[in-house]
C-alpha cells in the first residue's frame, strides 16, 4: 500500500527549537513538507528556518509563542497569513519536566509550569487548530506523550500525570474525531536525550548528564523519523498509540547500564 507523500503538506510543529521538535522540523523538511515553527525561543527558531530553507528549499514560518498562554496562542492561530493557515499535520510536542521531588516536598510552581504546559497548552494548541481539520475533513495530530505517562515512577508523580493525561486526551480525540478522516496518533518515548534532562534539573548539566550515562539513549532523531513513519501511513491507517524505548530500557524505572 503506497505511503502518504509529505511534499507540500503543512506541518506545525510545537517546541521546535530543540530536542524532538527540531529533529521532527528536520525531517519533515527533507521530506518536501512546509513547516509552521513555534516555540519561546525564537533566535533558535530563526536559525532553524535558514538552515532548513539552505540545506532543503523549505517553506518555513515561524512564530516566538508560549503554548501556556491561551490567548497568545488563539490569536497566533487566528491570524496567519493565508497561505498557512490549512494545517495538514500538528505535532503537539511543546513540554517539559520539572524536578524529581517527592510529592509531599515538590515546588508547586514546577507542578503548575508542567500542566500548563504539557496539558493546558497541547489543549490550547488542539483546540485553534483541530476545528479547521475537521471542516477540511483531513488531517492528523501526533501528541508526544512518554513512556511516563503509562506508569508513575518515583519523583515522576505530576510529570507522570500530566503525560496520562496526554494519554487519555489522545484517546478521546480520537473518538471525538470519529467519523472524520482526521487521525490521532500518540509517539510516547522512553529515555531521549535532549534537553529535556538539562530542564527537568533546573540547569544541572552534570546531574543531567547522569539520566543517560551507561547506556544508550534514544536519539530526537529515532523519534522524528517513527513521527513520519506514523504520518506517512495510508489515510485508511491510524496507529493510535507507539512506545519506543532504547534497546537498554524496559520500563520507567528498569534500565541496563555498563560500567
Ligand atoms: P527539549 O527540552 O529538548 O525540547 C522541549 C521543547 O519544548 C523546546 O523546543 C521548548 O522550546 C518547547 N517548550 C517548552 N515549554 C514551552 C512553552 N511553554 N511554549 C512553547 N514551547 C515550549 O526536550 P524534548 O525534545 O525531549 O521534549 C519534547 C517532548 O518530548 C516533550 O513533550 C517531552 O515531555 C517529551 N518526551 C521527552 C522524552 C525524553 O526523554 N527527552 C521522553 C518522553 C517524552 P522553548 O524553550 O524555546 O519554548
Ligand atoms: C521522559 C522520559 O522516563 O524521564 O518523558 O519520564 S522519563
Amino acid at each position: 500500500m503506497a505511503s502518504i507523500s509529505l511534499t507540500g503538506k503543512l506541518v506545525f510543529i510545537t517546541g521546535a527549537s530543540s530536542g524532538i521538535g527540531r529533529s521532527c522540523a528536520e525531517q519533515f523538511a527533507a521530506a518536501g513538507a512546509r513547516l509552521l515553527l513555534a516555540a519561546r525561543r525564537i533566535d533558535r527558531l530563526e536559525a532553524l528556518a535558514l538552515e532548513l530553507n539552505a540545506t532543503y528549499g523549505s517553506d518555513v514560518y515561524y512564530c516566538e509563542l508560549d503554548v501556556r498562554d491561551r490567548q497568545w496562542v488563539a490569536e497566533t492561530i487566528a491570524t496567519l497569513p493565508a497561505a498557512w493557515q490549512s494545517i495538514d499535520i500538528l505535532v503537539n510536542n511543546a513540554g517539559l519536566s520539572r524536578g524529581l521531588d517527592k510529592l509531599h516536598s515538590g515546588s508547586i510552581d514546577d507542578w503548575e509550569e508542567m500542566i500548563d504546559t504539557n496539558v493546558k497548552g497541547l489543549l490550547y494548541v488542539s483546540r485553534a487548530v483541530i476545528p479547521g481539520m475537521v471542516d477540511r475533513n483531513a488531517g492528523h495530530v501526533i501528541n508526544i506523550g512518554s513512556i511516563a505517562g503509562r506508569a508513575a515512577y518515583p519523583g515522576g508523580n505530576v510529570y507522570c500525570g500530566s503525560k496520562a493525561a496526554v494519554r487519555e486526551i489522545s484517546a478521546g480525540l480520537k473518538i471525538d474525531l470519529l467519523g472524520t478522516a482526521v487521525r490521532v496518533s500518540e509517539v510516547d518515548p522512553g529515555l531521549v536525550e535532549t534537553e529535556f534532562s538539562d530542564v527537568r534539573f533546573h540547569g544541572d548539566r552534570d546531574r543531567a548528564k547522569r539520566t543517560y550515562t551507561g547506556l544508550t539513549p534514544l536519539t530526537p532523531d529515532d523519534i522524528a523519523d517513527i513521527v513520519l513513519f506514523c504520518a506517512t501511513r495510508p489515510a485508511h491507517v491510524n496507529l493510535s498509540e507507539l512506545l519506543v524505548v532504547p534497546t537498554d530500557q524496559a520500563t520507567a524505572t528498569q534500565v541496563s547500564r555498563r560500567g
